[in-house]
């Protein structure tokens, strides 16, 4: 976490405890990809405030969580591994075995009314159109299939909650070097989110298929806001 973010310049005129957050994998801006939003437009204010592309942290803005996994962290999941055996997928947290969900309880700070996750679902290695469903709260709120023809992304209303994310185009980055990997990343607003929140992402069989082996995925670069009031 050393070096993933840094204190802005005061000469900036704001408050000292304002932070950057290297977090071009939440505004992602320039990457190209299919971008997927529920909620309005003016929704977007609910993911808080982009600077430059960085995710900048208001005076009542905590960063709770924030693992991209170059260090020892991803204690927190139910189940899995920390992989950086690969360098154009870096570290990552690895679903282990793959066919078992990855749970989460994240502890919020007293008094938050908002809270902003956001991470990457990787699908790594051959893919064809199972799935990966994230929960928040118990409640399905997205769901991604992956492969050559795998449908767009679903998103699914959920109270309280407002989705946004991107789909990178298949890049072979480590794995198998006859496949290519996909990276979803997602952020998810919850406001009134109460004192824990919990994140879940469970596989999915591909359409009309029976429960069997799922392929390969991974989660990375989870980060968690929480924003309280003034
Ligand atoms: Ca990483």
């Amino acid at each position: 976490m050393v070096g993933a973010f840094r204190s802005v310049d005061r000469r900036r005129r704001i408050g000292f405890d304002w932070m950057l957050i290297a977090a071009a994998l939440v505004a992602g801006a320039l990457l190209a990809g299919t971008v997927i939003r529920s909620g309005t437009v003016g929704q977007v204010a609910q993911f808080g405030t982009q600077v430059g592309g960085l995710r900048s942290l208001g005076p009542n803005e905590r960063l709770v969580v924030f693992e991209d996994m170059s260090s020892g962290a991803g204690a927190g999941w139910s189940g899995g591994r920390r992989d950086a055996a690969h360098v154009g997928l870096g570290a990552i947290w690895l679903a282990d075995p793959p066919h078992a969900p990855l749970t989460r309880e994240i502890a919020l700070p007293e008094g938050t009314v908002r809270a902003v996750l956001s991470l990457d679902l990787i699908a790594i290695d051959a893919w064809a159109r199972e799935g990966l469903e994230l929960r928040v709260n118990g409640a399905p709120v997205l769901r991604q299939r992956f492969g050559p023809d795998a449908p767009a992304t679903e998103t699914i209303a959920a109270e309280h909650v407002t989705l946004r994310g991107r789909l990178a185009p298949p890049q072979a980055l480590g794995f198998d070097p006859a496949q290519a990997e996909q990276r979803l990343s997602v952020a998810v607003a919850v406001t009134t989110p109460g004192a824990t929140i919990s994140l879940a992402i469970h596989p999915l069989p591909a359409d009309g298929a029976a429960d069997g082996p799922a392929p390969t995925w991974a989660v990375d670069n989870l980060i968690v806001v929480a924003e309280s009031l003034p």
